[in-house]
């Protein structure tokens, strides 16, 4: 049989429930059960990087400041980050990852996608082989994983969201097309939050709604997207899973017609070029978890000399390119031709994340 057609891959994705937090609460019996959150301090302005279920029925989440969880849960207890252990808990999950398959995309410490359309355990069953790799997870970390299993990334992707914590749920070929209709839009990759209300404006809920419109006029709405979204709608996704489609950094930048005087003049074409490295941001967090690790200004005066200077940080925010530019305007302080920012990321299976600020 032919394996080019790619509605015959077979693909897996695996997401560990509540990562950092269970570790926790495995590694400290007396966490378990309770509303806990991993995180930086409320005091030096921390966010939440997970929490545990006990804690999200009081609506805390991820990347919510701690100050306001502890608010919104007075019971909650905060556990600092411990970044080497979550990080050697990855390596060995990919290890048992890497008994099936070589094809291997992790998207973050605790999430990846595997290829397993030639994988010989279980006779090819990726059913099976999901749930034997969840199984292996638990005797070996004393934790629990999500699996989600179908014929591309964005299925098994949603799919493994289907039946979190502990479980996993198969989306058959012949399920799709079904499947899809009730699929509400926000699940589909690159639909973040803005997307969805202008789709809400448009009558657009669900993906059956999306279906219902030409890829003309789906182009017409959303630009260059449209093509995409026609697809996805219908549960086509034709993405491989690639061993290392990492970006490294991303950054804008522009040349002036004419040189920036001063430092005045540098800050004040901030604001634009923040929108733009948003914008490049967004489209890449569409397909990727992006955990920033350090942000960068780039000033190239008028002479052509180049500096750069950076700072680590875990955030991405207007106001700290502020300092950065000063930094690097006042090592020669003459006129500037080009001025670019940018982040760098954090390579998440690799051990750099330690270096990640979360505090
Ligand atoms: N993480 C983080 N900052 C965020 C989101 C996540 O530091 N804004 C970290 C902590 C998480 C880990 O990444 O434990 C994995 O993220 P997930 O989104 O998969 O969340 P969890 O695994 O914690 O929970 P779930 O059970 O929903 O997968
Ligand atoms: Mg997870």
């Amino acid at each position: 049989m032919l394996m080019t057609d790619t509605e015959l891959r077979k693909i897996i994705h695996i997401d560990m429930d509540c990562f950092y937090a269970a570790i926790e609460a495995r590694d400290n019996p007396a966490l378990r059960g309770k509303a806990i959150a991993v995180g930086g301090s409320p005091d030096a302005r921390g966010v939440v990087a997970t929490c545990s279920y006990e804690a999200r029925k009081f609506g805390v989440h991820s990347a919510m400041p701690m100050k306001t969880a502890l608010r919104l849960c007075p019971e909650l207890i905060r556990v600092p980050p411990r970044r080497a252990v979550y990080q050697a808990v990855s390596e060995q999950i990919q290890t048992i990852f890497a008994a099936y398959t070589d094809l291997i995309e992790p998207l973050s410490l605790d999430e990846a996608y595997l290829d397993v359309s030639q994988a010989r355990q279980h006779q090819g069953s990726a059913t099976l082989i999901a749930q034997e790799i969840r199984a292996r997870i638990w005797q070996e970390q004393q934790l629990t994983a999500s699996a989600g299993i179908a014929s591309n990334k964005f299925l098994a992707k949603v799919a493994s969201d289907w039946h979190k914590q502990n479980g996993q749920f198969v989306i058959r070929p012949s399920m799709i097309a079904e499947f899809m209709l009730s699929l509400p839009v926000k699940k589909i990759p690159g639909v973040g939050t803005v997307t969805a209300e202008r789709m809400r404006e448009l009558g657009v809920r669900t993906c059956a709604d999306l279906q219902a419109w030409s890829v003309d006029k789906l182009c017409a709405e959303f630009g260059r997207f449209g093509r995409r979204l026609y697809e996805l709608a219908r549960g086509i996704d034709h993405r491989p899973v690639s061993v290392d489609n990492s970006y490294k950094s991303i950054s804008v930048e522009d040349t002036f017609v004419t040189d920036l005087p001063n430092l005045a003049a540098c800050y004040a074409e901030l604001p634009a070029l923040f929108r733009a490295l948003e914008q490049r941001l967004a489209k890449a967090q569409a397909s990727q978890r992006l955990v920033p690790k350090s942000i960068v200004v780039k000033i190239r005066f008028h002479d052509f000399v180049l500096t750069t200077a950076q700072m680590t940080s875990s955030l991405v925010e207007e106001r700290l390119f502020l300092p950065l530019i000063k930094q690097a305007w006042e090592r020669r302080q003459v006129p500037v031709r080009l001025l670019g920012i940018g982040v760098h990321f954090a390579e998440p299976w690799r051990p750099e994340q330690l270096s990640l600020g979360l505090e």
